[in-house]
């Protein structure tokens, strides 16, 4: 196979250790019988508590693993390493720069934790943080996630599609599109108090889907990656993951979720209208007005080889699952 010769021979073994290890454990379980359909992988994480971090770097979040059922089938591309996916991150309450969602959000608390779901629907309700854990069946989907700055990953989430969480709610006949916010918390959340910090953005950070694309399967709400709960960089305890948006529709820590009847305001589209549409699906054809949208950088760790530029494919090679729902649009006038 590909990979194993791209890593004998370009990779070190630092680079490679996180995702192998995934990969044989994955491939041991399969043997054992455990990834069928159904199967529930329990308590057994890829590499339970690995210590990626050393020094200073040693956070004080812990997470924990998480049962889920496994994705049936592996994408075929190399996983970006964990280390690279929880310390290269967009969160700009803890800071704009890539390494401060890490560095600055350790002493996050992620529980108690309170999701509100209402708006138009007949039945409201409020999970708490074990019911994120526990009220869904969790599985797993490997996705590419493609930022709106043209760098990419290959993650593995654990999580439950939205359209279930959205059908316990019973929305109604009005019910035409979402609304997510993430939590607002200044004296959590550094770039919330301080302007700089936080890139400039009016918080709290509020992301939209339309009501189809809400519902499409392959839009999930993740409580984890890579067999753990989410650490606070990447969003925990539970964020969005729209794998054919760029990234930053993918909105974290959400502390509420609307159903409502006319197009929402969502945070970069306000802050930059011409640069960051409210549909924002991944388009190499039509570019950011400040650069290409037509190739990407694709990360997968750490080192000399672990980041190549590949051509960027239109709705981040999901178009055969939701390009239909933008049948008759103009791409160029709904970026
Ligand atoms: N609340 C909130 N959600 C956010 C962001 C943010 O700054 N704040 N950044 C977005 C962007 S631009 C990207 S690319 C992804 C990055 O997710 P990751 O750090 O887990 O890879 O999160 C998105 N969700
Ligand atoms: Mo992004």
């Amino acid at each position: 196979m590909l990979f194993k010769n791209f890593f004998k021979s370009a990779l070190s073994e630092s680079d490679v250790t996180d995702e192998n290890i995934y990969r044989q454990r994955r491939e041991l379980l399969t043997k054992m019988g455990y990834l069928g359909a159904g199967a529930l992988v329990s308590g057994l994480s890829p590499y339970g508590h690995a210590n990626w971090f050393s020094g200073d770097k040693k956070p004080n979040f812990v997470t924990s693993d998480l049962t889920y059922k496994a994705a049936e089938n592996i994408s075929g591309q190399l996983l970006t390493s964990e280390e690279k996916v929880t310390t290269h991150n967009n969160f700009y309450e803890f800071g704009s720069q890539k390494h401060q969602p890490f560095e600055l959000s350790q002493q996050f608390k992620v529980n108690p934790w309170q999701l509100k779901v209402s708006g138009e629907c007949d039945k409201p309700f409020t999970l708490d943080y074990d019911d994120l854990f526990k009220r869904f069946e969790l599985e797993e989907r490997i996705y590419r996630l493609r930022c709106v700055e043209a760098w990419s990953m290959v993650i593995p989430w654990q999580g439950f599609s939205l359209a279930n969480l959205l059908k316990q709610a019973s929305p109604n006949s009005k019910a035409k599109y979402v609304v997510f916010e993430t939590l607002h918390d200044p004296e959590q959340m550094p770039g919330q108090a301080n302007r700089r910090l936080g890139g400039g953005i009016q918080y709290p950070y509020t992301e939209g889907l339309r009501i189809d694309e809400a519902m499409n399967s392959l839009t999930l709400l993740s409580v984890g990656l890579y067999g753990k709960t989410l650490p606070p960089q990447n969003g925990a305890p539970i964020r969005l993951v729209v794998p054919w948006k760029y990234g930053f529709k993918s909105i974290k820590s959400i502390v509420s979720i609307k159903l409502v009847s006319s197009p929402p305001q969502t945070t970069w589209n306000q802050l930059a209208p011409q640069e960051y549409g409210f549909y924002a699906n991944v388009n190499p054809m039509h570019d950011h007005p400040r650069w290409s949208q037509a190739t990407e950088r694709r990360i997968t760790g750490n080192g000399l080889f672990a980041a190549s530029r590949i051509n960027t494919l239109p709705f981040n090679g999901y178009g055969e699952q939701v390009a239909h729902l933008y049948k008759g649009m103009d791409l160029h006038k709904y970026y």
